[in-house]
Order: C-alpha cells, then sequence, then structure tokens
C-alpha cells in the first residue's frame, strides 16, 4: 500500500551611457564626461577603490565598496551607487567627474552600459498542471469549491450560526472584513485576478460515528508491526475518505457535483472537510491535522469523481487574535493547485535543511513566491541568457520576475535563478514574522527538472526530482546575500537575505557559486539601482 507523507530599493544607481576619458593621476582619476560617444581601448581593469577615500562627485558621494569596473570585450562599465541626501538622480553629463582610486593603471575606456540583447518573452511551454497525473482546482478562471463542516455526537458544534458565518468569512469574505485574506480575497490577489475561487457551503453534517471511531480506523491505517515494520492493515479503511463518502451521499439529492468539476476532467475540483475536534498540536491523532490528499475509493456522484480535498479543523481558523484566520485553508489550497511543501521535513537527514523558510507554501505567510505563480501561469518571466541590464518593476504590481539560464528550453521544468523585487507590501504586509520587512532584490535558486519519477526513497511525494525535504539540493531556495545559512541551517530569514544596490551575486556575493551539476555559473547578477517603483538589474554572463 502507498504511504504518503502528507503535504503539508538612495537614489538611482546610474547606469548612463557617456563616453570619457579616463586619466589617472596620484590617487586621482578624472572622467571627462562627453556627450559623443568614443571608442575606447579594451583593457582588463583589476581596481579597488579605496576604501579610505570615498569618490566625491558634485556633492554627490560614491562609497568605495559599492563601486566597481567590469570589463567585457572593448567595453568598460563603471558602477557605483550614489548615495545622496538630495534626490540626484542623474550624473552630469558635462561636468568633470573626479574619482579617486588605488588602481596603477586605467587606460581609455567607454563608459557604457550595454543592453544591445533583448529579453525573451516566453510563450507555450507547459505549466505545473499540464504534468501533473491528476488535477485538482485549476489555475485559473472561476472554480467553485465544495465545504463541508462537520461535527460529531463526541464533539459537537454548540455557536453553529457563528461557525457557519465565519467559515463563510473565511473562504468567500472580502479583504476588508477579515484581517488578512479570506481563502476567495488572497487567491484573487496572489494570482494578479487570474483565479477566481468561491466555495458554496454545507452543513452542519453529524458525522454517523464518534469522532474516536474515525480515529480508531486512522490509527489502523498508520499501525505497524513493530518487529516486521509491515502495515497489520492492508485493507484498513481510509476513515476521511470513509466520511467524504457520507457526505457526498447525504447531499447527493441537493447538490449536482458535475458544477464543480470546472476543468471538466471527471473530477470535482476541490472538497474541503471542515471538522469539530480539538487539533493534536502536541499530541493526539494525526487525523485531527490539517493536510490536502486524495480521495482513496473510486466513487462517483453525477458522474464526477472526488478526487483532491483538504482536510482541516474549524479550530484552525481560531489561530492567533485575528478575528478568523484562512492561512491554513489558504496553505493547502496551494496544494490543491499542486504546489509542494517547501519546508523541511526532516532536518536531522541534513539535506535541504530549513526548506525554503518563507512565504506561503513554507511558512504559511505572506504571497507566494514568483517560482509557484510561474507554475501556474499566473506570471511569465523574463528570461534573460545574454548580458544585460533590464529595469525590473516590484514584483508586487504585476508579478515582473527575472528567470536567469544558460539557455532557455522553452521549459520551466529546469534550472535557473529567479530574481524579483520584493517589497513589505500586499500580501507580505500584514505577516511580520519570519517574512521580509525591507525591500529588496530577492534571488531564489531553483531546481524544477522532473523526469525521475516519484523516489520510493524519499520521504517526500513529488513530480520534481528535487524537493524541499531530502534530495540532494532543493527544489527552491533563497540565495542569501549576507551568506550567513540561516535559512538553509533554521530557516531563518532576515532583511540582510536582501540584496541591495551595489550587491553582485556571482561577484562579491558568492562569487564562485555553482550550478548544481558544479559547473561555475560564470555569470552575475548586479543590482544597480533600487528606488520606490522598479530596480535596475543588470545580468552579465562571463
Ligand atoms: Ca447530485
Ligand atoms: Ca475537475
Ligand atoms: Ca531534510
Ligand atoms: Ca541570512
Amino acid at each position: 500500500m502507498k504511504k504518503i507523507i502528507m503535504f503539508l530599493f538612495l537614489f538611482g544607481l546610474i547606469a548612463f551611457i557617456i563616453s570619457c576619458d579616463l586619466k589617472n593621476t596620484e590617487n586621482t582619476t578624472t572622467i571627462n564626461n562627453t556627450s559623443s560617444s568614443t571608442s575606447g581601448t579594451s583593457s582588463e581593469v583589476t581596481s579597488t577603490w579605496s576604501t579610505s577615500s570615498d569618490i566625491t562627485t558634485n556633492e554627490v558621494t560614491v562609497p568605495s565598496s559599492t563601486a566597481y569596473l567590469t570589463t567585457e570585450s572593448t567595453t568598460t562599465t563603471f558602477h557605483f551607487t550614489v548615495v545622496s541626501t538630495t534626490a540626484t538622480t542623474t550624473l552630469p553629463t558635462t561636468n568633470t567627474t573626479t574619482i579617486t582610486n588605488t588602481a596603477t593603471t586605467i587606460t581609455t575606456t567607454t563608459f557604457l552600459t550595454t543592453n544591445t540583447n533583448e529579453p525573451i518573452i516566453p510563450v507555450g511551454y507547459d505549466l505545473l498542471q499540464d504534468e501533473l497525473e491528476s488535477v485538482g482546482i485549476p489555475a485559473t478562471g472561476d472554480v467553485k469549491v465544495l465545504v463541508f463542516v462537520v461535527d460529531f455526537v463526541d464533539s459537537q458544534i454548540t455557536e453553529t450560526t457563528k461557525v457557519m458565518d465565519d467559515v463563510d468569512l473565511a473562504f468567500n469574505g472580502n479583504s476588508e472584513d477579515i484581517d488578512f485574506e479570506s481563502l476567495h480575497s488572497y487567491y484573487s490577489l496572489s494570482s494578479y485576478g487570474k483565479l477566481n475561487l468561491t466555495a458554496d457551503i454545507f452543513g452542519v453534517y453529524r458525522a454517523t460515528h464518534n469522532s474516536s471511531y474515525y480515529e480508531q480506523l486512522n490509527e489502523n491505517f498508520y499501525a505497524t508491526d513493530p518487529y516486521t515494520g509491515e502495515y497489520l492493515y492492508n485493507d484498513a479503511p481510509h476513515p476521511d475518505s470513509d466520511l467524504i463518502y457520507e457526505l457526498l451521499e447525504f447531499y447527493d439529492n441537493q447538490i449536482n457535483y458535475n458544477d464543480y468539476d470546472q476543468n471538466q476532467d471527471g473530477f470535482i475540483d476541490g472538497i474541503y472537510v471542515l471538522y469539530n475536534h480539538e487539533i493534536s498540536y502536541e499530541s493526539g491523532s494525526d487525523l485531527w491535522w490539517a493536510y490536502q490528499y486524495y480521495y482513496w475509493y473510486e466513487d462517483s456522484f453525477d458522474g464526477v469523481y472526488p478526487n483532491y480535498y483538504v482536510w482541516s479543523g474549524i479550530d484552525f481558523f481560531y489561530e492567533g487574535d485575528e478575528n478568523v484566520n484562512a492561512r491554513t485553508i489558504i496553505h493547502e489550497t496551494g496544494h490543491m493547485l499542486g504546489l509542494d511543501d517547501y519546508y523541511d521535513y526532516y532536518s536531522d537527514d541534513l539535506n535541504n535543511s530549513g526548506g525554503l523558510g518563507t512565504f506561503m507554501m513554507d511558512h504559511t505567510i505572506g504571497d507566494h513566491e514568483p517560482f509557484s505563480k510561474i507554475l501556474l501561469g499566473w506570471i511569465t518571466p523574463i528570461v534573460i541568457e545574454r548580458t544585460m541590464v533590464i529595469d525590473l518593476e516590484r514584483f508586487l504590481v504585476n508579478g515582473e520576475v527575472l528567470l536567469i539560464i544558460d539557455t532557455w528550453n522553452n521549459t520551466i521544468f529546469d534550472e535557473y535563478f529567479l530574481v524579483m523585487y520584493y517589497t513589505p507590501e500586499g500580501l507580505n504586509e500584514l505577516d511580520q514574522d519570519d517574512i521580509f520587512t525591507d525591500s529588496g532584490i530577492l534571488i531564489f535558486h531553483i531546481s524544477a527538472e522532473i523526469g525521475n519519477g516519484y523516489d520510493s526513497e524519499s520521504y517526500y511525494y513529488s513530480i520534481f526530482n528535487n524537493n524541499n525535504t531530502d534530495t540532494k539540493n532543493k527544489l527552491i531556495k533563497i540565495i542569501e546575500a549576507d551568506m550567513s545559512g540561516d535559512i538553509d541551517k533554521y530557516a531563518i530569514v532576515e532583511n540582510s537575505d536582501l540584496f541591495v544596490a551595489g550587491d553582485g551575486f556571482g561577484r562579491n556575493i558568492y562569487s564562485t557559486y555553482r550550478w548544481y551539476d558544479n559547473k561555475a555559473i560564470n555569470l552575475e547578477i548586479n543590482v544597480i539601482d533600487i528606488n520606490s517603483e522598479s530596480a535596475k538589474i543588470e545580468v552579465k554572463f562571463k
């Protein structure tokens, strides 16, 4: 029998095109900016800007640590971050700019930010749901899900009206009526309006048996022989599926289940069972938890089959001090869409400790990160496989994200970097613990290859070759700008993990970073500038 573990921005850096003469005098390099272009002489410049003497340009001070030169072919690019209390966003192009540095030789060069390449906007590539064996809730469109509120003779709901009102708020509420978001408002926002989820809620249904009956069945299901480790009841019924059968039978004359198969694949898109029982936080049955799973039997109702379901306790809506807290069903709905968990189920194996460390499919907080949104087709990445400078909008606005890869093979099921301009706004605003509270650039390392099939040795079921629990490499990880490793070790995210202006991944931050096949990445992701609306990113392939 298959036993699957449950799822569960400083003002502008200036990248300007000017041509200049660069003369090196005693510790002073003078740049005569002119408006016309002159071709320069190729030179390899190895320059360490003085840490004691900052670069001064017309009251604009450039801290030495953030200035650097990069040279490729006939072009040398001068990068620096302007730190100023005045709103200077461009450098004068007709004045002389004096730069002090300690380098001995810098020959004539052209200051140029190259941007001769265009990014790729991919079309016609497969999404996550194209790859899944079966689909639960379709990732886009107007989708209605079924919600059943259930109690037991030995664990009865007393405030029926309040519970039903709260469940309705948790599933269908407007943003302004609930402290965080409802399932509906969350997915509407996170999907940029592409997924419109609503719930039809039925109940309270009184289960045929006591809660203890279902609990015992669940114990039998997982019971193993202490000597052989074999499961004792290979034909043990699945109590949660049993209860779903009861529910679908009971409501059959009221519900046309065919109305709940929006993508018309023959499966009911989403069933949610909300049970009234104390949750097993510290101890108790695994049944009294929240998870997403698949209907165990083969029964059709109105010609459609139950398949994906969420099993969750009503008490999860009363976690924390919010009026109604819908985060648990929001997280589980990620699984209904086909997303994996990004936390580490087992830290003892030393593989993938720390998971992703934040966002909805790890900490059940904040927004979904860009990888999940790409998988679901809510956003299209801007693919970059050539050297260029690009303006990147705040992710919140339209989900703009860079996908940086050696060669784009028209598949998202590959290894690459994702670059987003994170801001603590929108769905990330309310959640202030275990999520970033500053603005900055987040870089993710993705290894989303598929094709190996499910690894029976793994504790984690996934269509991906990698997961965030026990494979050698993570499916998705955050590259920490502070290089502390605290996410990988302890799942602790800090604002210092965000890349800021002057930072360069593959240059001064993780200068020797490698792809998972141990090949040097041979690229840099340089944050040239960040303002309140967008960031200027240089992607440089060596
Ligand atoms: Ca029916
Ligand atoms: Ca369906
Ligand atoms: Ca692990
Ligand atoms: Ca860190």
